[in-house]
């Protein structure tokens, strides 16, 4: 069985975080191990407070599994704070971890900080050891320093991130005015994904960057390439948000 490890937030829902990657790996057939950077407080719409752990704390938490289990990919959420970010780089160099998605998670969609102190800095750091990054709409504006309203700014967003070293950027358009496109670029071409604008409120919304990241994680893990792990990802996702009212 292929095992795939989440670095993320728990969340009391279930609906994001680690509890919503550990469901997604499960609904896949991957074996699914966890380290958790934060504890959140909240009720799928709002997010109350978050306690992150230690840097030291969650390294441990990595360390003591990649000494045991043969990581096949792993994803990246929420990290908490900017020191953990870092910690979770240095342990990417130390145990040379490979097929690494990277959820640039920076806030709740509620507007609640995700990640402190210099979040943006550290993801940044961190982009050059991933395979693929999945920011938002938000997120690659915030990463860029470019203002995104259309398919062009994101193909120009998607450039300017790749140049931090990512191998693919998945860039996601649901908040895009227009019906929402995701934009695969492999820093040589982009590959569209048009999907259907999804009604219904934060609350159905919620996790849905959690599952799609911990989707192609999966994918990855089962030695699937980024170009189908992202397919696969968005297609169990459809799949889930059908299920919920
Ligand atoms: O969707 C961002 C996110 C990630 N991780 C956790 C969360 C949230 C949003 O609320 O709670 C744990």
């Amino acid at each position: 069985m292929s095992i795939a490890l989440t670095i993320a937030g728990a969340d009391p829902t279930g609906g994001a975080g680690i509890q919503a990657d550990i469901k997604t790996f499960e609904a896949f057939g991957v074996m699914g191990l966890s380290a958790i950077t934060a504890l959140t407080a909240q009720d799928g719409n709002a997010v109350a407070s978050t306690r992150p752990v230690s840097p030291a704390f969650l390294k441990e938490q990595i360390s003591v599994l990649c000494k045991k289990f043969k990581i096949d990919a792993m994803k990246i959420g929420m990290l908490g704070t900017a020191k953990n970010a870092r910690a979770v780089t240095e342990l990417i160099k130390e145990y040379r971890l490979k097929n690494i998605v990277l959820d640039t998670v920076l806030r709740s969609t509620g507007g609640y900080p995700l990640i402190k102190g210099d979040g943006i800095k550290a993801i940044k750091e961190m982009l050059a050891f991933v395979t693929i990054a999945t920011p938002n709409l938000h997120e690659a504006s915030m990463i860029s320093g470019i203002g995104i309203k259309d398919t062009e700014g994101m193909e120009e967003a998607a450039k300017a991130i790749a140049d931090f070293g990512p191998r693919y950027v998945l860039l996601k358009g649901g908040h895009l005015k227009t019906d929402p496109v995701d934009i695969l670029y492999d820093g040589k071409k982009f590959e569209y994904f048009h999907g259907k604008r999804l009604k219904g409120d934060a609350e159905r919304l919620h996790g849905t960057g959690c599952i799609l990241s911990a989707g192609i994680a999966a994918g990855l893990a089962k030695g699937g390439s980024a170009e189908k792990a992202v397919e696969g990802a968005r297609e169990f996702l459809m799949r889930v948000l059908k299920g919920r009212r």
